[in-house]
Parts: C-alpha cells; sequence; structure tokens
C-alpha cells in the first residue's frame, strides 16, 4: 500500500508547516485517535453487551446521561491526560473544567473542549453519533493550574478542533487551521487512513437540515426560510431536500460533502438554542470556514463569539456559505421572534 497515510504520519508532516513545532500537538492528536478507537470498539458492541441505555443521572444541564457517554467521557479524559499535553478538559459531561493536577500536566500549554459523545440518545437505535473535540493554547502562564478564562477563549482561538463520527464507517475529521482532513478507520489494522484531504463545502447546497417538529416555535424569519426552501423554484433548484437525522456530527458531515445547511434555532423550549458554544459549534464553526463555509448564530459569526459560560447554548446556523447568508438576510428582514 504505497500510498496510504495515516492520521498519526499526516498530522506529523503537516506539523513541519508551523514553525517552532515541538511535536505535542501530535501527540495530543495521539490521544484524541487512542480514545477514539477505544469508543468506536465499544460503540460497534451496541446491543450485544448491556452497555445502551440511560444511567439515572442526569448531567449539569439536566440531559439523562447515557452509559456511553460517561465511558465515552472517561476514556476521553484518561487519554488526554495520560501524555501530558494537556493541562485540563472542560467537557458537556463535566458540570465544570476538569484541571489535571499531575506535574507533567501542570507544564502542559492545551486545553482541550469536548463533547465525548453527541447524539447518544440515537445509540440504542443504532443512528451515527461523534465526538467533538476543540483545541485551543491556555491564556495561563505554563507551570500553573489552568483558569476558567483558558476554557472560555473566543473561537478564533482554536488551534484545532475535529470531531470522531462512528457510523456506517468510522472517520476523524480534523482542521488545524490548514484545510480539513478527513481519515476513514480500517478496523482490520486499527489505523486512521487519510481519504478525504483537503475537503470542501459546495457554496450553494439542497439540503436543509433542522427539527421541523419545532417549526411552531421558530422565529418568524426562520419559518419564512424554511418555507423559502420548500418552494417550487426549480431553476435554482427548490425545493431544497429536507435531511434530519438529529445527531449533529451525522447531519454535519453529510451536508460537509454534500453542501447544505444545519439549523438549531432559538426556540420557546431552548431561547439561545440548545446546542453548546464550546464544545458543539466553536469546533464545527472552524470546520466549516476551513472548508469555504460559514457558521452564525444568525447575525454574528459564531467563532466571533466571546463565551462567558462553559455551557453556554446558542442558536446554530452551519454549512454552505450561499445557504448562511441567506438565512441571514431571512432574519434580517423578519426580525420577529
Ligand atoms: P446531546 O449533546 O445531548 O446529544 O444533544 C445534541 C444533539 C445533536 O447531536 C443534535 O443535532 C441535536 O441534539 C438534536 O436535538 P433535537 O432532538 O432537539 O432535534
Ligand atoms: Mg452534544
Amino acid at each position: 500500500m504505497p500510498n496510504m497515510r495515516t492520521l498519526g504520519e499526516f498530522v506529523v508532516e503537516k506539523q513541519q508547516d508551523f514553525p517552532h513545532a515541538t511535536g505535542e500537538l501530535s501527540s495530543l492528536f495521539a490521544s484524541i485517535r487512542l480514545a477514539a478507537k477505544v469508543v468506536n470498539r465499544e460503540i460497534n458492541k451496541a446491543g450485544l453487551a448491556d452497555i445502551t441505555g440511560a444511567v439515572g443521572s442526569e448531567n449539569v444541564q439536566g440531559e439523562a446521561q447515557q452509559k456511553l457517554d460517561l465511558y465515552a467521557n472517561d476514556k476521553f479524559k484518561a487519554a488526554l491526560e495520560a501524555r501530558g499535553q494537556v493541562c485540563g478538559i472542560a467537557s458537556e459531561e463535566e458540570d465544570e473544567a476538569v484541571y489535571f493536577d499531575r506535574d507533567s500536566n501542570a507544564n502542559a500549554k492545551y486545553v482541550v473542549l469536548m463533547d465525548p459523545l453527541d447524539g447518544s440518545s440515537n445509540i440504542d437505535v443504532n443512528v451515527s453519533v461523534g465526538t467533538i473535540f476543540s483545541i485551543y493554547r491556555r491564556i495561563s502562564p505554563v507551570g500553573t493550574p489552568p483558569t476558567e478564562e483558558d476554557f472560555l477563549q473566543p473561537g478564533t482561538e482554536q488551534v484545532a478542533a475535529g470531531y470522531v463520527i462512528y457510523g456506517s464507517s468510522t472517520m476523524l475529521v480534523y482542521t488545524t487551521g490548514n484545510g480539513v482532513h478527513g481519515f476513514t478507520y480500517d478496523p482490520s489494522i486499527g489505523v486512521f487512513c487519510l481519504s478525504h484531504e483537503s475537503m470542501m463545502i459546495p457554496k450553494d447546497g439542497n439540503i436543509y437540515s433542522v427539527n421541523e417538529g419545532n417549526y411552531i416555535k421558530f422565529p418568524v424569519g426562520v419559518k419564512k426560510y424554511i418555507k423559502y426552501c420548500q418552494e417550487n423554484e426549480p431553476e435554482d433548484g427548490r425545493p431544497y431536500t429536507s435531511r434530519y437525522i438529529g445527531s449533529l456530527v451525522a447531519d454535519f458531515h453529510r451536508n460537509l460533502l454534500k453542501g447544505g445547511l444545519y439549523l438549531y434555532p432559538s426556540t420557546a423550549s431552548y431561547p439561545n438554542g440548545k446546542l453548546r458554544l464550546l464544545y458543539e459549534c466553536n469546533p464545527m464553526a472552524f470546520l466549516i470556514e476551513q472548508a469555504g463555509g460559514l457558521a452564525s448564530d444568525g447575525n454574528t459569526r459564531i467563532m466571533e463569539l466571546k463565551p462567558t459560560e462553559l455551557h453556554q447554548r446558542v442558536p446554530f446556523f452551519v454549512g454552505s456559505s450561499n445557504m448562511v447568508e441567506k438565512l441571514e438576510q431571512f432574519l434580517k428582514d423578519f426580525p420577529e421572534q
């Protein structure tokens, strides 16, 4: 297999593009890669072993925690702590940021924010789920414990971001700000192999992805945009196709490959939207921009929002640039809630 490039090789190769790179980020990626393989193995057993279903507890946001949520959280946390490149993590499944207190971690310069198993309520029915991660350089001095401000940085400061999709095949997709690259997992040899180099999302798409069951609770501009998507205008490809899996990573991944728009607006139940800025929206925003698309809260670029709290939610519109711009225009023209 002379042309096969593994994720590990590719990350090291790309690292040489950064002056003064020390290999720490490559090592950090090795932690993520390892945890992804372990979680992948466990997810593939769902249905056989007693690993699906809720544990009976809730996370800080009041959502039922699934056994695999906690399993994935533990594996990623342990892998990120073990190599000493990360001084702390924040996770959807942890109430507060976790500061690693071993000496080797205090000298680490990165923090990682993650949703260890996004869409986990779908596992019981064999639908794709994912891990989302976002990496920042700490602001606090190396050698001291990390602080809250290390975790509350705007998305523009991300050093790297990505996701793993546990689907019909498992893929890891990431960016360090030099394009978006996708690797497909070959379980027979236990290696992620480069399969999608320099991914780009089409500027125009014909897929819109939204939980339309919430339609009645959407802002007027979003309702009008959805109606626009459904109009019969064959010249510009409308009506568009509606596709919604209910698993952000899976919906995002499909739209990235085919072109489309994912929407999670504010609703009466979720006045700030449902998705979390720091470990769901910002990493996806970094990826989509690197792939030529856009991510917005309807008004402002997602990555420019200044976070105020760890589990902050935000309305989220992400995908093909022309579709995001069109949606923003509808929200400007129809500002009513
Ligand atoms: P989770 O982090 O608790 O799994 O919730 C996030 C998920 C996303 O993957 C998905 O896009 C969205 O919630 C679906 O929400 P809804 O069921 O309201 O459409
Ligand atoms: Mg999530």
